[in-house]
């Protein structure tokens, strides 16, 4: 059994991803819906079951809320619960994307009044993170246009500076905004924030908190993601992941689940960058469970991360370096191959045990009892989905 060095074993022991809200609320595609069994009704019950994957797996510490759908009349309450339950909560989303108002754009929209209105909903998120003592607002734009000549592009790109400048100046010193970026959709000719030039480009201009969201879905098939954690970690500009599987568009599938190899790509761009278990960049997932069980799937959407991460910790980083001096192509293809290729989990599930966690947390989710009192619990209410 391969075996976990000192090392490695305190880099696992660090590593925290935080779970989306939305994750536990029912989800879909366009044409259905399902909902499910046990679904929560609230941000109360979605923390609940987000406190059920760190109770497992010990790697998932915090709540990322989307706002509207996670308002409440208290945060301080909610963020009580969350530490109740040894949690805490996180990233801020905000949401310009669901209001009849933002038809034909919210921070870049040429009229004022609509503008503002945007402008506005990030400084009620601004409020909200005073509230749960979040740092990060991470703001994500459905703009853009359809059709060519629809929209003047370069003048929404003046007005998105200004608005996210508003917002910016209104963040206190130890807050930041993180910009995601998406090549597409809903807008489907040209989008506001495409890709990771535009994010960077933006965040540079309003100052040193301002950071880039690079969520693994949002590229075109193809695209070389690690080279993008590469450049925008030397740059001092990535500020979280969204992580999740893509096969045709932005899926939201269990990370690790569609390619593991790109993620394990991508781990090894972030030990190499110095990003792991670096705090000024954030771990989030950012899926959706449309079919299969929700808690489940955040359990091993959790465990593939820690699985590639441990796998990325096994390159042999000196040997590689020879290598690649020597333009030893084959001997440094194959070292990071080898790592890849290693089977860590009966090491982790001994590692895990050792630390008095379950050796296979799905198991012991199952074994536990508490998707069965959900299902038993929670009947009437609206179950929670996009939008609620
Ligand atoms: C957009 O596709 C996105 O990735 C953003 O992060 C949103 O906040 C999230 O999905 C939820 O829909
Ligand atoms: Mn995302």
């Amino acid at each position: 059994m391969t075996t976990l060095s000192p090392d490695v074993q305190s880099a696992l022991a660090a590593q925290a991803i935080e779970l989306p809200s939305w994750a536990f609320g029912n989800s879909g595609t366009r044409f259905r819906v399902f909902p499910t069994a046990g679904t929560p009704r609230d941000p109360f019950e979605k923390i609940a079951d987000a406190a059920q994957v760190h109770r497992h797996t010990g790697l998932a510490p915090s709540i990322a809320l989307h706002i509207p759908w996670d308002r409440v009349a208290d945060y301080g309450a909610l963020r009580r619960h969350a530490e109740d339950l040894g949690v805490t909560l996180g990233t801020i989303n905000s949401n310009t994307f669901q209001d009849e108002d933002y038809k034909f754009g919210a921070l870049t929209h040429h009229d004022d009044r609509i503008r503002q209105k945007a402008v506005d909903h990030h400084f009620a998120c601004i409020d909200v993170m005073d509230a749960t003592g979040s740092r990060d607002l991470k703001i994500w734009l459905a703009e853009g246009s359809n059709y060519p000549g629809q929209n003047d592009m370069r003048s929404r790109q003046d007005r998105l500076h200004d608005s996210l400048r508003r917002i910016y100046e209104r963040l206190s010193d130890r807050q930041r905004l993180v910009l995601e970026y998406k090549f597409f959709e809903p807008a489907f000719y040209h989008t506001d924030v495409p890709d990771w030039g535009t994010s960077y480009v933006q965040v540079a201009a309003l100052g040193d908190r301002a950071m880039v969201c690079l969520d693994t879905g949002h590229h075109a098939p193809g695209t070389n993601i690690e080279f993008i954690v590469m450049q925008l970690l030397r740059l001092g500009r990535l500020g979280s992941f969204d992580f999740n599987s893509r096969f045709y568009a932005d899926d939201d599938l269990i990370v690790g689940a569609a390619d593991p190899f790109q993620l394990f790509r991508i781990l090894v761009e972030v030990i190499r960058g110095g990003a792991l278990n670096n705090p000024e960049v954030a771990f989030m997932l950012d899926q959706c469970h449309n079919i299969e069980a929700k808690i489940p799937g955040q359990i091993r959407s959790v465990l593939n991360v820690q699985e590639m991460t441990a796998r990325a910790l096994l390159v042999d980083r000196e040997a590689l370096a020879a290598a690649q001096r020597s333009n030893d192509v084959l001997t440094a293809n194959g070292i990071l191959m080898d790592a890849f290729h290693t089977d860590v989990r009966p090491a982790l599930a001994a590692w895990r045990e050792s630390r008095g966690l379950p050796a296979d947390p799905l198991a012991a989710y199952a074994a536990s009892g508490y998707q069965q009192s959900i299902e038993a619990d929670r009947v009437g209410g609206a179950q929670a989905g996009w939008g609620a």
